[in-house]
């Protein structure tokens, strides 16, 4: 089958057996790879309402047809089990040299079942799995892990691992590579430490099946230089992702406070300009070649790597804005697997909740050191407030109690990314119905809404857009498996993906054909969803209640005395769900799951919640 390995590796830690397994034709044209694949594998072997932090729960990496195979960013790969955070579907991408071994090994996909029996590092090298004691690195962050590991197996080999954070559970902890970065922000490090599961270790050598080799190596040598040259003519690399800072800061959309703020004077101390003065080296993940990675040194002298994300939560949201500063709260994430994004919210909704009585500490925003110590308490899950912000935000909106539901920056229990949507309704819908809870990932419709359109409209428009960006973010890119950096940043031509699909498969694709299989992967998470929420509503979609509230208004600065309104978000979320074929729910309807070739599956769910 050219285009796919055509097995998965199956591992059970319990037992420390293995199988390869085969998959037919039907179930890769279904399902494609990557997003399709774990979506598919998750919703038909978990058993609703199982403990995701419990051995019953799976923890997939699953590639696609391009990953791996050198063309624009294809080193990248899926991380995904049922979400600690969300109790759904979770998933996270991230750049690592597993994506091609994995698939020189000879698999398009790795399934972990069971929990070992002490900390264990998994290594697959081609037909061979071993199943190696960690011990000597459990208790140690990712950077030591990945020395180690490096020592053992030299630089080349592909390597995930996990940090304290994921070892000792924090619902949040992300699955780390040094090759590439972090990924799996809905908690599956935390899966991966639930399974004392140190560090997957993959080296492959087989050629992996394409129709055309020579044709796909033509195109991906020749489009790989094509995208460094844009890159380089668009300059978007010298600020990278977080060239994007200033302009939030200037539209009010930046999250400062807690995501009280919209936008602050000293923003600019953080911006993308001085990220690049501040630059020591730059990164970039396997086969690419508009390398975004900045690294600064921090205010201890560690080499740290900043993103937007990472600056825009743990500096303006926390009132940081020293570069160095946010860099050290940046590497211990990094050290501890801990989801930047995710805990600079944690942090800042708790310095809230004190200001706002529904907590006590001596916790302020602004305070760098006590931001260090308090991951450090997150990381070890240490005392009781250390356990508790190890939970998440929404977990610990529900202990504080007093209101601070409402300001706890999540949806879906996953915390909100760095686009303050306070007066942004096309973001905010984004934020409300991306299928993994709020996740920029899915539909990054900011730039569409404040560019194009009206920002007071909540009209039809928003809504297509949002399903539009989903298609193409959380569907083609996540299931072909590439980065779409070369797409979203410096234009690279989308067309470029079927040309490579068909050149690796020797099928005759077109986008229209793509745009089925991400609302048949969309439509199907959604039933994972019901299966777990049988009694799911439309509010689940809803963004934080905060960014309604008339008090929490800005008093100046462009969107002065503006929120989001209730009845009008609930209209754009109708034509939502109007567009997509769902029900008032937000589920999709008996007709729609049959027009995606789900009737199955819609059986299936049926068991635990009624469709229409
Ligand atoms: C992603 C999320 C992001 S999205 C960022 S910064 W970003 C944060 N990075 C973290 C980090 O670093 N360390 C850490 N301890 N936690 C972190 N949490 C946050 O995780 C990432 C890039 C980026 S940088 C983005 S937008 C794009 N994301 C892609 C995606 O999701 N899919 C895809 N096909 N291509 C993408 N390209 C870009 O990749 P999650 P990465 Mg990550 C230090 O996975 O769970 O979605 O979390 O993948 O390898 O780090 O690359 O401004
Ligand atoms: Fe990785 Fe950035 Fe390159 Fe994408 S653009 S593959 S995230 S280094």
């Amino acid at each position: 089958m050219n285009g796919w390995t055509g097995h998965i590796l199956r591992v059970d830690l319990t037992s420390k057996t293995f199988k390869k397994e085969t998959f037919t034709e039907e179930f890769a044209l279904k399902w494609i790879g990557g997003r399709g694949f774990a979506a598919k594998i998750l919703y038909d072997e978990l058993k609703p309402g199982i403990d995701p932090l419990g051995p019953e729960n799976k923890f997939i990496v699953a590639l696609g047809p391009i990953a791996g195979i050198p063309a624009p960013n294809t080193g990248k790969a899926v991380v995904a089990g049922k979400s600690p955070m969300t109790g759904g579907y979770g998933d996270g991408n991230l750049g690592t040299r597993v994506a091609e071994h994995l698939r020189k090994a000879g698999y398009d996909a790795l399934i972990v079942e069971g929990k070992a029996d002490r900390p264990t590092m998994l290594y697959i090298e081609d037909d061979k799995v071993e199943f190696l004691p960690a011990d000597a690195v459990w208790g140690q962050g990712t950077y030591e892990t990945n020395d180690w590991i490096y020592a053992k197996y030299g630089k080349g080999v592909g390597v995930i691992n996990i940090g304290q954070a994921g070892e000792n559970l924090v619902r949040y902890a992300v699955v780390r590579s040094l090759e590439g970065r972090a990924g799996g922000r809905t908690g599956m490090g935390a899966v991966m430490g639930s399974k004392l599961l140190k560090a997957v270790v993959v080296k492959g050598s087989k050629p992996i099946p394409q129709a055309d080799a020579a044709g796909m190596k033509k195109a991906g040598h020749d489009d790989l230089r094509e995208v460094h040259r844009i890159d380089k003519e668009t300059g978007w690399s010298i600020q990278s992702t977080n060239g994007v800072l200033a302009w939030c800061n200037e539209v009010a959309a930046l999250p400062v406070r807690n995501f009280r703020k919209t936008h602050h004077p000293d923003a600019w101390k953080v911006d993308g300009e001085r990220l690049n003065d501040a630059r020591i080296a730059t990164y970039g993940c396997p086969n690419c070649t508009m390398r975004c990675g900045i690294t600064i040194h921090d205010d201890e002298g560690r080499e740290s790597e900043l993103d937007y994300e990472n600056i825009g939560l743990l500096g303006p949201n926390l009132e940081i804005f020293d570069l160095p500063e946010v860099g050290a709260l940046n590497y211990l994430c990094d050290d501890y697997g801990i989801d930047t994004m995710s805990g600079g919210c944690v942090l800042s909704f708790y310095a809230d909740a004190i200001e706002h009585g529904a907590a006590t500490g001596d916790y302020r925003f602004g305070d760098a050191a006590g931001s260090k110590k308090l991951l450090g308490m997150i990381a070890r899950r240490e005392g009781e407030i250390g356990d508790l912000l190890a939970e998440g935000t929404l977990r610990a909106a529900l202990k504080f109690g007093r209101g601070s539901e409402a300001y706890a920056m999540q949806v879906k229990g996953l915390e909100v990314a760095a686009y303050n949507c306070k007066f942004i309704p096309g973001m905010a819908l984004a934020f409300g119905v991306s299928p993994i809870g709020a996740h920029h990932k899915e539909s990054w419709v900011i730039t569409f809404e404040l560019k194009s359109t009206s920002r007071e409209s909540y009209g039809r428009e928003k809504a297509q857009k949002v399903i539009e960006l989903q298609r193409i973010r959380g569907g083609l890119f996540e299931y072909i498996v590439a980065c779409r950096f070369p797409w979203i940043e410096v234009g690279w031509d989308l067309e470029n993906y079927p040309k490579y699909f068909n050149l690796v498969s020797g099928l005759n694709w077109t986008l229209d054909d793509f745009w089925t299989v991400s609302d048949r992967i969309y439509s199907l998470i959604k039933l994972f969803w019901l299966r777990e929420y049988p009694q799911t509503d439309r509010k689940l979609d809803y963004p934080p209640a905060v960014w309604f509230d008339p008090a929490n208004a800005d008093t100046e600065g462009p969107i002065a005395g503006k929120v989001l309104e209730y009845d009008k978000y609930d209209g754009l979320l109708q034509h939502y769900y109007d567009i997509r074929g769902y029900d008032k729910r937000g589920i999709p309807t008996r007709a729609t799951l049959e027009r995606l070739g789900l009737a199955e599956e819609a059986r299936a769910a049926e068991k635990f919640g009624s469709l229409t």
